[in-house]
């Protein structure tokens, strides 16, 4: 009994000794042991012999070493205190370093001008350079697709890639253009804009449409024994004339652009013209040279077309389109400058189409009375009059000359003409005031068409 009892004292005593020991210093705490995965309270470091200790400088989370540097792998913050270098997992371009986990251009690189010293500026490859001639204001800058080439003291500005010179502007030669999807033109019909046929704009902004030279056309059909819409039609059947009109950026953009272009069938198969399946060259003669693409390119902003949606557009005022009428051997050509166009437009994967087509644009007097003229110079030479039959008056009023030696046969349409001259002429009365000096000089004209969607194979020149 005696010995149970002290062997309790004993081991009770040296419990509290083994507790009193513990109190002191505890796990993680300084000169404690460290904790299971090696770590310590804050500000202290686990040591090799496994006791948290107070961290040393130059050691992570410890202060730097007196000259700001710490251990391998770690790196001095701006609290002066040692941290793992976090660049370490960051990769930067060429020119750049890592600073405290960010990238930064090394010295005499850049990624602006900001980066550089005064006097440089941030140039082509990241370098901090001298500005020359072209820098570090691009004076090239104001004339599209140019480039700006230093020669010495002096620059020039020379056009892009894949662009040249033509006329002071660079333009994209004809030979690398890829057309995009297209309209070919048919069912044409000019109107007789009597009250139930009113077609195709308002020229003279009095919101009545207006249509004077397809009225005068219809009126004159009888006279001049020409059936102007059948004319058109043929004419297109046999690929004698046409229109395309390209789809440009119709739908990737806000900025539909639409030129029209004259036709040339590749296969002079009408059908697949107007099927869908039709390959189509545009003339040549519709651009303006190699260099420039477009004779007419109209724009109009479009959020998206949905099918059915209404399209306009409307050229500049120096843009035209030409209307040839073959009689016979015998062209009579019109020009309607500041063309408009109007439709439905329609879409689904093989292609666009416009139903209730509308086409339109201003006719100068002068210019009618030439075609006119040359029609007739042509076909009546027998009216012996070489400057033609119709000529303005200095109030811009058609006239007749008076035709003395005539040879034509009694009951010719050249023998008619003279008869319906002045009648011609007096329908002649221009609607449209086109340069606003309050005298109208050119008639106004429109007719209606449908387009098939085709495809644009190539330009078609007659040098071919
Ligand atoms: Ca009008
Ligand atoms: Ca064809
Ligand atoms: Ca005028």
């Amino acid at each position: 009994m005696k010995i149970f009892i002290i062997l309790f004292i004993v081991t009770t005593f040296l419990y509290s000794c083994n507790k009193d020991d513990e109190k002191k210093v505890e796990m993680g705490e300084k000169n404690g042991v460290c904790f299971e995965d090696k770590s310590c309270n804050s500000g202290l470091e686990c040591y090799d012999d496994n006791i948290c200790r107070v961290i040393q400088n130059g050691h992570e989370g410890g202060a730097c070493l007196a000259n700001g540097a710490c251990d391998n792998g770690l790196v001095c913050n701006s609290d002066m205190i040692c941290i793992k270098d976090p660049c370490l997992t960051v990769v930067c371009e060429d020119y750049k370093h890592c600073v405290l986990g960010v990238c930064k251009p090394l010295e005499g690189r850049c990624d602006s001008s900001e980066d550089c010293e005064v006097g440089y500026w941030c140039a082509a490859g990241n370098l901090c350079s001298v500005p020359g001639v072209c820098e570090p204001v691009n004076p090239c800058k104001e004339i599209n697709r140019t480039v700006c080439v230093p020669d010495g003291d002096s620059y020039s500005c020379e056009c892009e890639e894949g662009f040249i010179d033509f006329q002071s502007s660079c333009k994209m030669p004809l030979s690398s253009y890829q057309f995009h999807q297209a309209g070919f033109f048919y069912n044409i019909d000019i109107p007789s804009n009597t009250a139930s046929d009113r077609c195709c704009f308002d020229f003279n902004n009095d919101g009545e449409l207006d249509n004077k030279l397809g009225t005068l056309l219809k009126a004159l059909s009888s006279i001049t024994q020409i059936n102007y819409d059948a004319l058109l039609n043929n004419d297109i059947e046999r690929d004698r004339f046409g229109y395309l009109i390209e789809y440009r950026d119709a739908w990737d953009t806000d900025n539909i652009v639409a030129p029209i272009y004259e036709s040339k069938d590749s296969d002079n198969i009408f059908e697949n013209n107007i099927s869908g399946e039709g390959n189509i060259f545009a003339k040549k003669s519709s651009f303006k040279s190699d260099g420039e693409i477009f004779i007419s390119e109209s724009k109009e902003t479009l959020n998206g077309i949905k099918n059915g949606e209404k399209i306009y557009f409307e050229s500049d005022y120096t843009d035209f389109l030409k209307i040839p009428f073959f009689a016979e051997s015998i062209t009579l050509e019109l020009t309607m400058y500041n063309f408009k166009l109007e439709g439905d437009l329609y879409r689904d994967d093989f292609g666009i189409w416009i139903k209730n087509g509308k086409l339109g644009g201003k006719v100068p007097m002068m210019r009618l009375l030439d075609a006119y003229n040359s029609y007739y110079i042509d076909k009546c030479e027998c009216l012996n009059l070489p400057e033609g039959l119709f000529y303005l008056d200095e109030e811009n009023v058609a006239q007749c000359r008076v035709v003395e030696n005539n040879e034509c046969p009694t009951n010719s349409e050249c023998s008619s003409v003279i008869e319906y001259c002045g009648m011609i002429s007096a329908s002649l009365v221009p609607d449209v005031d086109t340069d606003n000096d309050n005298i109208n000089d050119s008639l106004s004209f429109g007719m209606r068409f449908e387009t098939a969607p085709v495809s644009i194979t190539g330009v078609y020149s007659l040098e071919k």
